[in-house]
């Protein structure tokens, strides 16, 4: 029996997606929560008969009443650092996040998933591989599914959890089937006091796992003292010869290979699918094939299945998504790219379709990163560059012709004014959305509504 929830006095702090989930499976459980959140009217409250719990405090949390509680189920939007949650763990309350409680309850495999980019992506492809191959594979974490909501969803085979670093925070019991960490690259440095502590809070993902996957070409990924004696696959995209038998590990042999003449994707040792048919473009998907191929093989995946998703997963919206094509001039949405690694891996995958000129709006909240990363590849591979928000005026100031605007709209007419036959315009801001807009979806949905009225 799980004895996680007995005779406990449970504070819920932070009642977004997740919070509301947490106190949704506490009730289910028979237990009564404390819940907690810094905002005054925090969104979907209302679905939450005040009666069923024990008590709703909103505003400045009081550390006092933190302190007197068993444990915490902590929001990821909420630092484990904040100072009544400092407060209350020094005063010997456990403090967890909903993947914590997740995996106390969870019997089912787990893959998991984190990096700085393509978690969204790898985790839809390893969901869709598995689902190709028969396997009731369900999506859950950071992608947007909270997973205590997954939980209940019983006849589920395998839960495929994409795991941001503020999740990771507040694991320690997680085991999964298979982990992988795809990069890492400055982001949420708001948060972290350096670029080592980010890592290490991503590297908990190999944390009880049977098998780590990693970059071959990203040592902050290397399985550390986290992963114990896991068996590892590292990914690399340097392409070989391919020769049969001549693999020393060949199951953990995976890469890019000259096969009939073309290059192929190499899955545990032997060629799966030639690069040319990956519906996916970009270097950096060829990489993300590969990873979700090791993940979904592990849980049983078909090779069948898994070459058929890589041939028609076309890639999320707001992900380097093609948004209209007219007159020659392509408009491409890449609103998720919220880092500086991001929009590097953009630029580098798109810039070799484009005849023209390569137009880049970027800019946003920078989340405490150092902008000046960009300007090699500003400098070399960007014909124009359109600024706008927080950190606009920190990355104009690494191109001298920078054009700054005041909102996305501006930004598209100066777009339109400049664009030719051959050029591509990419929105890839290098930055979070939230000084200007409600989301990354919000910022790509107004980029793509108003290039439809401006550049028709
Ligand atoms: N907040 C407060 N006070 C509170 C609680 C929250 O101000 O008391 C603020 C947070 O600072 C944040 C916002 O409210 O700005 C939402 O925070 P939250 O922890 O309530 O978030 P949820 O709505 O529960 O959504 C979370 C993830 N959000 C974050 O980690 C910030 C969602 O990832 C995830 O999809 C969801 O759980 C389901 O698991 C979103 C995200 O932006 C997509 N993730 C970050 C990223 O990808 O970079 C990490
Ligand atoms: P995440 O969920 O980690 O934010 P997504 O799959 O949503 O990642 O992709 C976000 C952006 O990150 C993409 O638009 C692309 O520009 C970039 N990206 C995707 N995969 C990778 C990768 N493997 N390496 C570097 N950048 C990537």
């Amino acid at each position: 029996m799980n004895t996680t929830l007995n005779a406990k006095r449970i504070a819920v702090v932070g009642l977004g997606l997740s919070g509301l989930a947490t106190v949704r499976f506490l009730l289910a459980q028979g237990v009564k929560p404390v819940l907690m959140d810094s905002r005054p009217k925090p969104a979907g409250l209302e679905q939450i008969a005040a009666d069923k719990v024990d008590g709703i405090y909103l505003g400045e949390f009081d550390a006092n009443r933190l302190a007197q509680m068993d444990m915490i189920i902590l929001s990821p939007g909420l630092a484990v650092s904040h100072p009544a949650i400092r407060f209350a763990k020094a005063q010997g309350v456990e403090v967890i996040g909903d993947v914590e409680l997740f995996a106390r309850f969870n019997q089912k495999p787990v893959i998991a998933i984190t990096g700085s980019n393509g978690k969204s992506t790898v985790t839809s492809l390893v969901t869709d591989m598995l689902l190709q191959s028969g396997i009731n594979a369900l999506a859950a974490g950071n992608i947007g599914l909270p997973v205590l909501d997954a939980l209940r969803q019983l006849d589920t085979d395998v839960f495929v959890l994409e795991l941001s670093s503020f999740q990771l925070d507040t694991i320690s019991s997680l085991q999964s089937r298979a982990s992988c960490l795809l990069n890492v690259s400055a982001d949420h440095l708001d948060r972290y006091a350096d670029m080592a502590a980010y890592t290490a809070s991503k590297q908990q993902v190999f944390q009880h796992t049977a098998l780590t996957v990693y970059n071959q070409a990203d040592v902050r990924t290397y399985p550390g003292a986290t992963a114990g004696n896991a068996a590892r696959i590292a990914i690399s995209l340097l392409t070989t010869e391919f020769t049969a038998g001549a693999a020393i590990d060949s199951q953990a042999d995976y890469g890019i290979t000259e096969y009939q003449g073309e290059r192929w994707l190499k899955v545990a040792g032997t060629p799966l699918l030639a690069i040319s048919k990956l519906a996916l473009s970009g270097s950096h998907n060829q990489f993300n094939a590969l990873a979700a191929a090791a993940l979904a093989l592990s849980v049983g995946a078909s090779r069948d299945a898994i070459a058929t998703t890589l041939q028609r997963f076309t890639g999320l919206a707001h992900r380097c998504q093609l948004v209209l094509s007219h007159k020659g001039i392509r408009w491409v949405n890449d609103s998720k790219a919220t880092n500086i690694g991001a929009t590097l891996a953009a630029i580098a995958g798109l810039k070799p379709e484009v005849s023209g000129k390569l137009i880049l709006i970027a800019g946003g909240d920078a989340k405490g990163a150092d902008v000046s990363e960009l300007q090699p590849v500003l400098q070399r591979d960007v014909n124009y560059l359109i600024t706008l928000g927080q950190d606009g005026p920190a990355i104009a100031a690494l191109y001298p012709q920078a054009i700054q605007v005041k909102d996305i709209v501006a930004a598209v007419q100066q777009a339109v004014k400049l664009a030719k036959n051959g050029d591509m315009v990419l929105l890839s801001p290098a930055c979070a959305s939230l000084d200007m807009f409600k989301s990354y979806v919000h910022r790509g949905e107004l980029f793509a509504k108003t290039v439809q009225e401006l550049a028709l």
